[in-house]
């Protein structure tokens, strides 16, 4: 038996040695094969890795300038933003200055329409200046008619006071009122009477009104307002100014005489021009009280 396996041994030996040196060759051979091709490769890799590398440089260069650009794109973004506000605001401004226009518009036809009026009524002035002529002659001839009836009311408002003081006794004569007495007093009490009639013995003041007193006396004796005062010289009670020329003529022949030095007041003494006589103021006679006419208020 172990005869039988020493033989064997060696030839297996001798197998593996020939199988490992195979393979041993086959791993010289491979590698000398591989080697280069595996150096190859990984060189190729070497490369593609650098140029992998610069591509994603790149790529992140080009990331900085997307974000350069969205930050730029962004203030773009409000830049129009703002001019698309602007714009709006212009198109309001448009709008605005549209309505002003079409306001203005209506105006200018309103203005227009106005002024073919006024070129109308200009047509029409002097057809007016006539009328209007014609309208001033007639309130100038109304006007006349106006003054015209105001004296008239005037005369009928002097009839009715010149009627009113006749029916109370008195005669009317160029702006004066008379009143001839029909009772006889001394020429102070005479005074006195007039006074409360709102008058004075009579003045006179002219050759007419002494014809109309001596006539309305009729031959009768009245007294009169001429006096003398304690120096002796002559005046009008009712303070007319005494006109002592101009009365020589109204005197009585040989009047004033002054009888008895006492003979202070005067009268007339009959129906004529020269009727005045001095005598004593204590004497009761008729007399003669005047006031002016005023014309009381319409
Ligand atoms: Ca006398």
């Amino acid at each position: 038996m172990g005869s039988s396996l020493v033989p064997r041994k060696p030839c297996s030996v001798r197998a593996a040695v020939i199988i490992l040196t195979l393979v041993l060759l086959a791993s010289v051979l491979l590698q000398a094969i591989l080697y280069p091709w595996f150096m190859s490769t990984l060189s190729d890799v070497k490369t593609n890795a650098q140029l992998l590398e610069g591509r994603v440089d790149n790529i992140s260069t080009l990331s900085s300038e997307i974000k350069r650009n969205r930050g730029s794109m962004e203030a773009a973004g409000i830049q129009v933003q703002m001019v698309n506000a602007s714009l709006d605001h212009v198109h309001s401004q448009i709008q605005k200055l549209e309505t002003g226009m079409k306001e203005a518009d209506a105006h200018i036809q309103m203005l227009t329409r106005s002024w073919e009026e006024v070129y109308n009524l200009n047509a029409q002035i002097p057809e007016l200046k006539i009328d209007l002529d014609k309208a001033s002659a007639l309130n100038a001839k109304v006007r006349g008619l106006q003054n015209s009836l105001e004296n008239i009311n005037k005369l009928l408002k002097q009839q009715s006071d010149i009627l009113q003081a006749v029916s109370q006794g008195w005669k009317y004569f160029r702006g004066n009122f008379y009143y001839f007495s029909r009772v006889s007093k001394t020429w102070y009490s005479a005074q006195q009477f007039c006074m409360s009639r709102n008058s004075h013995l009579t003045s006179v003041t002219s050759e007419s009104e002494q014809e109309f007193l001596y006539r309305t006396a009729g031959g009768l004796f009245y007294w009169i307002g001429l006096t003398k005062g304690s120096e002796g010289v002559w005046h009008w009670v009712d303070d007319t100014p005494f006109n002592k020329v101009q009365s020589v003529k109204f005197w009585a022949p040989g009047e004033p005489n002054n009888t008895g030095n006492n003979e202070h007041c005067v009268h007339i003494t009959m129906s004529s021009l020269q009727s005045w006589n001095d005598i004593s103021c204590d004497k009761q006679y008729l007399f003669i009280c005047k006031r002016p006419y005023v014309p009381s208020e319409l």
